[in-house]
């Protein structure tokens, strides 16, 4: 039977005395070529020694902690087929001829850095066909990249995990697949999503876990379970909160004009609530037609905007159980009367807990108004899919100059909160500006 073949350090770009941080192997394992042996970390990179030639483990000659340089002997291996046939050249070459191929680096940046390819299989003791190229440690772990085996790394890209999120509690801070399943179960636990997976799977949020407080040691509490509405929209809200890029633009809609208007149709239709909500939804409306972007959805990838053509409203109900949000249909198609009929069937509905998913399901834009309550503004928060949302807040009497003296408005706020990701400032004040307009211009609304 042949003797087993040295497997060496090569040429690691000059490098002396590099520990070894990680060995892979042990006695009996089958290795294939190429397949990672040791690997090794010098104060500037990482980089993983791969089998020169595929066989079985004989002996193991390192162990984590040893400090190597060039040709040192890291295993002896037997190749395959040597026990039947003896390699014609078994004899280790002396060092410095490196019996690994060059080692392949580990960092993921082959774009920026292609690897330097592993030099072809040679015998272990064959001399170098070819001068190795040094490796260049900088290209192999640019700045401050996390180190992480291979396989530590596919075991992240397979749970969607962003390598760069994770903290490595191995030596010097490499990530191990502890480190990665941890990060896993953290991000589950807190309603996050690992990083690094679709838009949509965002979040890999590296959050504390909540605090755990013994009130009653401070005095008296009780303790009251979120109802079920609660605990769904809470997660969605969260959810929304934490991974759509939220910006809240503001404006003012002078509905001095609107509101006599609103109060000349109430008294013609005693039977009907028309409040200034059903204005805001074709202000919307035409505000969605002016600008589609905002009548739109990002797919689960994040790479496509889908744009509707349908004018579907969600109105934010606050209800004794918690937030819900019917979507009224084809805003467009629908007149003010019809629109103010459904609103208050559709928030009945919504009191009584008798809505269905159907009649939650489609919106393309939500307003949530409070100007029945109070305030001056908020940050309303948008309700993915959707890329907005508008709130109101209640109108007030102010001064407003016109452009001779200050005279008496209704001026109605609105909060414009969008996505950054689709919305750009300047669009979302355009779309502002635009809501205002209609609303300050009852011509333009019934147009
Ligand atoms: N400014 C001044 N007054 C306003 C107003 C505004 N912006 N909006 C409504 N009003 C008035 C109405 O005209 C009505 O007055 P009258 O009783 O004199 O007719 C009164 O306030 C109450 O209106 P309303 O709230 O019953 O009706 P609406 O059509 O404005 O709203 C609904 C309906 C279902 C949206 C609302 O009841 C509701 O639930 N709002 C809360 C939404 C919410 O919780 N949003 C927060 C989401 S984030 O947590």
């Amino acid at each position: 039977m042949a003797d087993p073949k040295e497997a060496r350090v090569p040429d690691i770009g000059g490098h002396d005395n590099v520990p070894v941080i990680e060995v892979m192997i042990k006695a009996g394992d089958r290795v294939e070529k190429d397949q990672s042996l040791i690997t090794l970390e010098s104060d500037k990179a990482t980089m993983e020694v791969p089998a020169p030639f595929a066989g079985t483990v004989k002996d193991v000659k390192l162990k984590v902690g040893d400090e190597v340089s060039e040709g040192a002997v890291i295993a002896l291996i037997e190749a395959d087929g040597a026990a039947a046939a003896p390699a014609p050249a078994a004899t280790p070459a002396p060092a410095p001829a490196p019996a690994a191929p060059v080692p392949a680096p580990v960092a993921e940046a082959p774009k920026a850095a292609p690897a330097p390819a592993p030099a072809r299989a040679e015998p272990a003791a064959a001399p170098a066909a070819m001068p190795r190229p040094p490796i260049d440690a900088a290209l192999v772990m640019p700045g401050d990249a996390p180190y992480a085996s291979p396989a530590v790394r596919a075991f992240a890209r397979e749970l969607g995990v962003d390598i760069q999120q994770v903290k490595g509690s191995g030596r010097g801070g490499r990530i191990q697949r502890e480190d990665v399943a941890g990060y896993v179960k953290h991000a589950l636990a807190s309603g996050a999503r690992p990083s690094g997976a679709p838009v949509a799977a965002g979040g890999g949020l590296n959050l504390l876990p909540w605090p755990k407080v013994d009130f009653s040691k401070f005095g008296e509490i009780e303790e009251k379970p979120l109802s079920r509405i609660q605990k769904i929209s809470g997660a969605n809200l969260a959810r929304n909160w934490a991974m759509i890029p939220h910006v809240t633009q503001h404006e003012d809609a002078d509905i001095t004009e609107l509101e006599a208007f609103r109060k000349q149709l109430g008294a013609e239709n005693k039977d009907l609530k028309i409040t200034p909500l059903v204005f805001q939804m074709k202000a919307v409306v035409a505000a969605l037609k002016e600008y589609p972007q905002f009548n739109a959805s990002l797919d689960e990838t994040g790479e496509k905007l889908i744009l509707k053509k349908y004018f579907h409203i969600g109105i934010a109900v606050d209800t004794p159980d918690g937030l819900v949000v019917p979507v009224i249909r084809d805003v467009d198609r629908k007149g003010l009367l019809e629109l103010a009929a459904e609103l208050g069937e559709i928030s009945k509905k919504a009191r009584e807990k008798k809505l269905g998913p159907a009649d939650m399901s489609g919106g393309c834009f939500s307003i949530s108004s409070l100007g029945g309550i109070g305030g001056t503004a908020f940050t309303p928060i948008v309700n993915a899919p959707e890329v907005a949302i508008l709130g109101v807040s209640k109108a007030a009497m102010k001064p407003v100059w016109n452009g001779k003296e200050f005279a008496p408005r209704l001026m109605l706020p609105l909060s414009l909160s969008y996505d950054h990701r689709v919305i750009d400032g300047a669009l979302a004040a355009r779309f502002a500006v635009f809501v205002a307009k209609q609303l300050g211009d009852i011509r333009r609304l019934l147009l």
